[in-house]
Order: structure tokens, then sequence, then C-alpha cells
């Protein structure tokens, strides 16, 4: 393709790409693969944009969305090229008091996913968090934070804005890890100053909560991942992928067009009652299933459209065909009665 195609296409390249129903999956914020030459941001340069089988801080530099380069202890945290998800590295820290953390180019300040792949040997310890940075480039204040124990248990800490200690509220997710095995862990954040909440998954299933995941600390927006390892056997990532959702989200808009109207309306109704990440059936504010809480959303706000977006014609008289199509569905029925 010339360089002149490929600015066409770069030109008319949706905003968002979709899976294959519909549901939106946000754009790439920023990603690290531990690799050199290949994976994830591989490149043509050996020792770039990792040293394989050397020290993980100071490396990564080139890849994309991040503000630098990793920052933690030279001899605990390393590139290795013997236990790797994908590519030719992954991360490894050693059993030790440490701290790994690296910045992103751009805070996030609304809803955003932070996907990666983490594991351990038979009594391993791993700690993760999101976090707003000084100035200074210390860490200000904390947002998600997950831990896998040494026992196999995988717990989330519920915040409550107040940079909480040793009173924290930390969830038991049910969720196990197994000894030498990858998991997929997924955050699913939402930084925007009328939620700041969060959903944990575990291998692609979400831990759902009683009640909303808040944050350790009141940041207004993140631009930090870090890592603890300071017990245990020690602990592996890959494959760390940072995306965003455009922000601000239009309450109730499921396919991120900027306009709730009876394309949302059908989301929510051919996936009623699923659980999981990127649903068409999902209205903003995302909480990643679709029940009645997505029906009164598109109901709330039906009609409505963001600034950008342009009204339609005629979305009354089609809303109406799917309200009545809805209305004959009787497991919507009951939900819609109570409405
Ligand atoms: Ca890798
Ligand atoms: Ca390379
Ligand atoms: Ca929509
Ligand atoms: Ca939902």
């Amino acid at each position: 393709m010339s360089c002149r195609s490929q600015l066409i296409a770069l030109l008319v390249l949706p905003l968002f790409l979709r899976s294959a129903d519909g549901a939106l999956i946000p754009s790439l914020v920023a990603a690290a693969g531990f690799n050199d030459a290949a994976g994830i941001n591989q490149n043509q340069p050996i020792d770039s944009p990792y040293v394989l089988n050397d020290s993980l801080p100071g490396r990564g530099a080139g890849e994309p969305g991040w503000a630098r380069t990793w920052t933690g202890s030279l001899n605990r945290q390393l590139v290795t090229s013997e236990t790797v998800h994908e590519g030719d590295g992954a991360a490894r820290f050693l059993s030790d008091p440490t701290v790994l953390s690296r910045a992103l180019s751009a805070a996030q300040s609304g809803p955003f996913i932070v996907d990666q792949y983490v594991r351990a040997p038979a009594g391993g310890f791993g700690a993760f968090f999101l976090a707003r940075e000084a100035n200074s480039g210390a860490i200000a204040t904390q947002g998600p934070f997950w831990r896998w124990d040494a026992n196999g248990n995988v717990v989330v800490l519920d915040g409550e804005f107040n940079s909480c200690t040793s009173n924290c509220i930390v969830e038991d997710t049910g969720f196990n890890w197994t000894p030498d095995t990858w998991h997929r862990v997924t955050l699913y954040v939402d930084a925007s100053a009328d939620r700041r909440d969060y959903v944990f998954f575990f291998d692609g299933q979400p831990y759902l909560s009683n009640d909303r995941l808040q944050f350790r600390g009141n940041p207004n927006d993140m631009d930090r991942v870090g890592y603890i390892v300071d017990r245990g056997n020690g602990f592996f990532v890959d494959a760390l992928e940072i995306r965003a959702f455009a922000a601000p989200q239009l309450f109730g808009d499921t396919d991120g067009n900027g306009k709730v109207d009876v394309a949302d309306l059908n989301n929510v109704r051919n996936q009623f009652g699923e659980t999981g990440l990127y649903l068409a059936g999902d209205a903003y504010p995302f909480d990643v299933r679709v029940d009645v809480r997505d029906l009164n959303l598109v109901r709330n706000s039906f009609g409505q459209t963001s600034p950008a977006a342009v009204p339609e014609p005629g979305g009354f008289a089609l809303a109406t065909i799917a309200l009545l199509t809805i209305s004959r569905c009787g497991k919507c029925r009951s939900y819609l009665s109570r409405i």
C-alpha cells in the first residue's frame, strides 16, 4: 500500500473497533510486552525495547503511550525469556520489598481498561495498582488495587477514597490462581467524576460485587501503573495493555455513537442477562452486565444525543416498534413493569 493510500485508510478508520456483535472496543493507549524481537512492541534493533534476561528498570524506551521507562530496583525485577505468555520476553519479579511502576503519557480521566497476564510459582505473591502521580513523580493517590495472596486467593480493595492503610475493605473475589499458570486479569475502570469505580475480571469472568468497587485514594485521573512484590516466591507479568473509551460518554449509549436510540434498546434486548467484557448491550456507565439497569439507562436517555452526534428523524416510530417487540418477551415484561 502506498503512503497516500495508508494515509487515506487511517483517515477513514472509525474511532473505535467493534467486536462481531457490535460491542465497542476501546482504543489502545499503551502496551508493554517485555519483548525484544517478537511479540508486542518488538522491533528490529537488538536489546530493544527490552534486554532479554537482564534488568527491567530503565527499559521499554520507544514503546508508545508511556511517559518514560519502568522505574524500580535493578536487581529484583528482570526480563525473562524462559517463561513468557507472548513474544520473547516477560517481566519477572523476585521476592523482595519492591515496587515497579511506569507513567502513562496521558492521564486517564474517563472509562478505560487495563488488561494483562500474570502468573506465579506456588507461594507467589503480587499486587497491582493504578495511581495518580504527583509532579515530583511520587505516587500521590491510588485508584483500583488487586492482590494475589500466597494461599491462592485473589482479592480486591474496595476503597472509600480515604487512602486507607490498615482499615481497608478487602474483598475475596472467590477466584483462585493456579501455580505456574498464566491468568488474564482485567480491570474495567471508570475515572469519570460521577463514577470513580472499577470492575475486576479474572480469566474473563467478572467479580460481581454487591456494591461498586471504589478507589483506594481520591484521584481525579490516573497516569501510572504499579506492582508490589514484597513477599512470597515471585511473580510474572506479560502483555500489559491499557485501552480507553472516549469520554465523556452519553448515559444509556451502548454503541458509543453519541445517541441513544432504538439500536441501543435492541442491543440491550439481544444480550439481556449476559455478563462479560465488551458486551454490545452494556450501556454506559458500563458495568459488564446487561440487565434492567441498562434498560433504565436507555429509557431515561432515549432520544438524547451528545453534541457531536446528528439526530436521526423517525427515531420515535422505530422505538415504538422496538418497545412493542420487547414487551412481547415475557422475561422482559416483568422487568419493564418494575421500571
Ligand atoms: Ca512478552
Ligand atoms: Ca528488538
Ligand atoms: Ca447509541
Ligand atoms: Ca450494564
